[in-house]
């Protein structure tokens, strides 16, 4: 009852809380990511060491994006962030052709751990304004989004330093959320 009452609240209100979890291997754009949707600036970064969070008001959603450093040495501790996460976001940088067996690798493994078998996956295929980078499609193929079973997913084409793609991104995130129950 008290939930039917926190739900219509919410409603009205419109301020439903969701967490959103960004995560990918280094440099691959992540924390030019968040702070290009939060401020609509290019910031200079440096490699996260541990991580950034951020809250942000979107399409009646309360948004804490937390974007964690994806250097090897702490992948280990990107499990630590899982619980509760409404939608993951998957950086891949779309110019890393050499590398992009291992995201591949990297998100079966985060997508196989059962805290986030509720969550909606936006796959971020970045950098697209870099000349050789991998079509969103073909970003697709690789990461074989095809094989996830009762997901919800998106790939999508984005470049964080020209800003394109990323509100596109974000808006399909914010139906899937929008519409999921609590
Ligand atoms: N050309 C181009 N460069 C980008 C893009 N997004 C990020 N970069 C650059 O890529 C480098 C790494 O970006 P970061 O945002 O620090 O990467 P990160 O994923 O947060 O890296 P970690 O914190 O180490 O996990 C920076 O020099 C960015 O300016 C993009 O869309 N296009
Ligand atoms: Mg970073």
């Amino acid at each position: 009852m008290g939930n039917f009452f926190g739900n219509l609240w919410k409603n009205i209100l419109g301020n439903k809380d969701v967490r959103i979890l960004m995560v990918g291997l280094d440099a691959v754009g992540k924390t030019t990511i968040m702070y290009k949707i939060k401020m609509n600036e290019t910031v200079k970064t440096i490699p996260t060491v541990g991580f950034n969070v951020e809250t942000m008001e979107y399409k009646r959603l309360k948004i804490t994006m937390w974007d964690v450093g994806g250097q090897d040495k702490i992948r280990v501790l990107w499990k630590h962030y899982y619980a509760n996460t409404d939608c993951l976001i998957y950086v891949v940088d779309s110019c890393d052709v050499d590398r992009v067996e291992e995201a591949s690798e990297e998100l079966k493994k985060i997508l196989s751990d059962p805290e986030l078998e509720n969550a909606c996956v936006l796959v971020y295929a970045n950098k697209q304004d870099m000349n050789g980078a991998l079509s969103p499609q073909q970003i697709t193929e690789k990461l074989e989004m095809n094989q996830l079973k009762n997901r919800k997913w998106m790939v999508q084409g984005s470049s964080a330093v020209q800003g394109t793609g990323l509100l596109e991104g974000l808006d399909w995130a914010a139906k899937v959320l929008t519409s999921k129950k609590d």
